[in-house]
């Protein structure tokens, strides 16, 4: 199969976002989000995940961080819970005294996974991503710090029992890969789909047109998203986004993936609109949120 024929764009997956609510809904039934992420001095990157899952949907969300950020992030928003995360000399990150069966009682009512902003990489923090990794089979997002801690061991990332997103930007890639951001950028589409197909995982390399592969070899490139995108925050919210479509669509994860991700650059886009692109913060994208999920494709291709 030549790689063209299996190329299509995220916004063909946008019935997802206008899928109504029923009367009866309750919180429920639209999943329960846990970000994972959040050493000292990066409380932003799981506030902004967590936000953003919260206004894309998810019925409950609870960010786990370093004790030391606990009470600065849940300060952020009120409709979100939080948890903390024992803090190691250097800031690493432990979930210290808790066996197999204890992690399994705190993950029970949990629906997605969400790991990785601002979590740091110092001392054990890897080792407590792969942990949780091993242990679990919730649906998981992997982000920044969360992919950074298979570097080098990329082929402990198996998607094949689980729902498993990565959402690297080209120098997590880079770093996955062992290779350099230049290369990675040189061949976008075939690292991506090579990564997907082998790992049977879906990938969202980020950047300008954004590609989501999936494990069967076929690629979404998106078409929403802008420069003012390029600034710190954007794709920790991103992050929470996918994790938030998830748990809504655990039964569609292509579509929830591509959805997340043309919803996202959509925000962004409409965020923009009115004013020049280098203001733009990842927050505003989130206030846009509600307007890119009213937004109705008119033959755009
Ligand atoms: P270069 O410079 O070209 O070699 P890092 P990070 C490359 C948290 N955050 N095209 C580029 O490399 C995150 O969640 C917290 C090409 C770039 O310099 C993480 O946990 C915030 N190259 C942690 O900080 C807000 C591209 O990657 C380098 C590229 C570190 O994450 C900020 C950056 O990667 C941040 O989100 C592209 N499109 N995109 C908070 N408020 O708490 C990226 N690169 O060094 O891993 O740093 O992404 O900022
Ligand atoms: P991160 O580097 O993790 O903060 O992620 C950045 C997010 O912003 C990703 O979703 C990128 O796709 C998006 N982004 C950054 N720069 C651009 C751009 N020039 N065009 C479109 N999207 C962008
Ligand atoms: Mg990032």
């Amino acid at each position: 199969v030549r790689s063209e024929e299996r190329l299509t764009w995220t916004g063909a997956s946008t019935k997802l976002l206008e899928t109504p609510r029923p009367m009866d809904s309750n919180k429920g039934m639209y999943g329960h989000v846990l970000v994972v992420g959040g050493a000292a001095g990066k409380p932003g990157a799981p506030s902004m995940s967590s936000l953003a899952a919260l206004r894309t949907g998810a019925g409950l969300v609870t960010a786990a961080v370093a004790r030391s950020i606990q009470q600065t992030v849940a300060l952020t928003t009120p409709e979100l819970m939080t948890a903390a995360l024992d803090e190691a000399e250097g800031g690493a990150l432990a979930l210290s005294n808790v066996s197999p069966e204890r992690l399994e009682t705190l993950l029970k009512k949990i629906s997605v996974l969400a790991v990785g902003p601002g979590l740091g990489t110092e001392g054990e923090t890897p080792a407590m991503v792969q942990r949780l990794v091993a242990e679990t089979t919730l649906p998981l997002v992997l982000d920044a710090d969360g992919l950074n801690a298979f570097k080098g061991k990329a082929e402990l990332l198996d998607g094949s029992k689980r729902t498993l997103v990565l959402t690297p930007h080209p120098g997590e890639m880079a770093t996955l890969l062992g290779v350099s951001t230049k290369q990675v950028q040189a061949d976008r589409l075939n690292l991506a789909r090579k990564f997907a197909t082998e790992h049977q995982l879906h990938l969202v390399l980020k950047g300008w047109r954004t590609l989501v592969a999936h494990p069967d070899g076929r690629v979404a490139v998106n078409t929403t998203g802008n420069p003012g995108m390029a600034k710190g925050g954007s794709g920790d919210i991103l992050t929470g986004i996918v994790a938030a479509m998830l748990a809504q669509f655990p039964h569609e994860v292509a579509g929830a993936v591509e959805a997340a991700v043309y919803l996202h650059g959509l925000a962004a886009d409409l965020a923009v609109q009115r004013r020049d692109e280098r203001t733009l913060l990842a927050t505003d994208t989130i206030a846009h949120l509600s307007d890119a999920l009213r937004y109705r494709v008119q033959d755009e291709d």
